[in-house]
């Protein structure tokens, strides 16, 4: 993507609170393409390709995937959208990702959006949840919780510290947390 100028949120949060169906309001309403790291994953499983197994098998233990594999996928998303503002939802997941992605491609965030949860109601969420998805057992989610709070609470830490985080208590019904969803993206963005 050489010589665009970019906007890029990324919208990040633990399983389950909410970080997907917030965006899929926001691109109603808001000029921005929705890239979903986790959902650009799955895809790649079910496409057969040769990382397909390895993907999988990452998902089912709710570690971290290869950030080179999911950039790449990441960049060509961006790139057959043909739009220049991206929300990014559930990546960076780590430290290693936030880098890799900011020496790939040279993309710093305009800010990240941070969706606040208690535990138990996301799991009580995606218990509930009922897509089929093979991480939505209570010992992968128990996985994904711990990965969570070890490797991507730092990243949230590290843009906070850069003052780019806008924290949402994402425990309320979905209508109030996109009112204030909305607050944060403004009139300038529709
Ligand atoms: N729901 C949503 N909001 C609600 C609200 N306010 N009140 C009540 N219910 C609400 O929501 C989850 C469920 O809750 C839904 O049923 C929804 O209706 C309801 P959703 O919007 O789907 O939440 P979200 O935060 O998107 O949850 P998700 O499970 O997608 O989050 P994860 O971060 O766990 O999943 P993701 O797909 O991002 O990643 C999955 C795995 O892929 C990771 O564990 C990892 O193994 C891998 N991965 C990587 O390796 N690298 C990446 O960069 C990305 C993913
Ligand atoms: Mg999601």
């Amino acid at each position: 993507l050489p010589g665009k100028n970019l906007t890029v949120v990324f919208v990040l949060g633990g399983p389950g609170s909410g970080k997907g169906t917030q965006c899929a309001n926001i691109v109603e309403k808001f000029l921005f393409t929705h890239l979903s790291a986790g959902d650009l994953l799955r895809a790649e499983i079910k496409s057969g390709s040769e990382n397909g197994t390895m993907i999988q098998n990452m998902i089912k233990e709710g570690k971290i995937v290869p950030s080179e594999v999911t950039i790449k996928l990441l960049q060509k998303a961006m790139q057959e959208s043909g739009n220049d503002k991206f929300l990014i939802d559930g990546f960076p997941r780590n430290e290693e990702n936030r880098a890799a992605f900011e020496k790939v491609t040279g993309i710093e965030p305009a800010f990240v959006l941070y969706f606040d949860c208690p535990e138990e109601e996301m799991e009580r969420r995606l218990l509930s949840r009922n897509q089929g998805r093979e991480d939505d057992n209570i010992e992968t989610i128990r996985k994904r919780f711990k990965v969570f709070l070890e490797s991507s609470l730092p990243v949230i830490n590290y843009y906070d510290a850069k003052g780019k985080v806008r924290k949402i208590d994402a425990a309320r019904p979905i209508e109030e947390v996109f009112e204030t969803v909305k607050g944060i993206f403004g009139p300038k963005n529709e």
